[in-house]
């Protein structure tokens, strides 16, 4: 009865019709094309998640005779926050390695929101403590770098904030 309705209205003379069924297919398009992009919101959203999740809490580099790891110890990972992450250095026995110097700095790959240095200290011999505040919410990429004696090295450790 409805259908009928609404036809006999396009059967009207031709501007209304012209104005009323366009009108509708329009706002239909514009209604289908949100609820596309609210969906792919959703699964985009999801997937960082899974991601995020997947990320290690800890990256180990072994190179020459050293191992160099940085580890995420926050517990809380929300945006403006501050993050610690250890940087551990050691030789291939395990045995605690002084450097030299060690600094750190974090940025989200492919996004240009910046790079923030982490301030460092040094918590036991050869275990150095990076602090540091994520502005935002996403995949981020810490990057260690030590020197020991002339060679230098670096680690780079991706960490989630949400
Ligand atoms: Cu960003």
């Amino acid at each position: 009865m409805n259908l009928n309705k609404s036809y006999s209205k396009c059967l009207k003379p031709l501007e209304t019709h012209t104005i009323h069924c366009e009108g509708g297919h329009t706002m239909k398009k514009i209604i289908y094309f949100m609820s596309l992009i609210v969906v792919l919101i959703v699964i985009w959203r999801q997937i960082g998640e899974t991601q995020a999740a997947s990320l290690p809490s800890s990256t180990e580099l072994a190179q020459d005779d050293f191992r160099i790891i940085v580890q995420s110890v926050s517990s809380d990972n929300s945006p403006m926050q501050q993050m610690s992450f250890d940087i551990i250095v050691a030789n291939a026995d395990g045995v605690p390695v002084p450097s030299d110097k060690v600094q750190m700095q974090i940025k989200m790959p492919k996004m240009l929101c910046g790079i923030f240095p982490a301030t460092i200290r040094e918590i036991r011999q050869g275990t150095y403590e990076a602090t540091v505040v994520p502005v935002m919410k996403g995949r981020w990429e810490a990057e260690a770098s030590v020197r020991i004696g002339n060679e230098q090295y670096t680690v780079r450790h991706p960490f989630a904030v949400s």
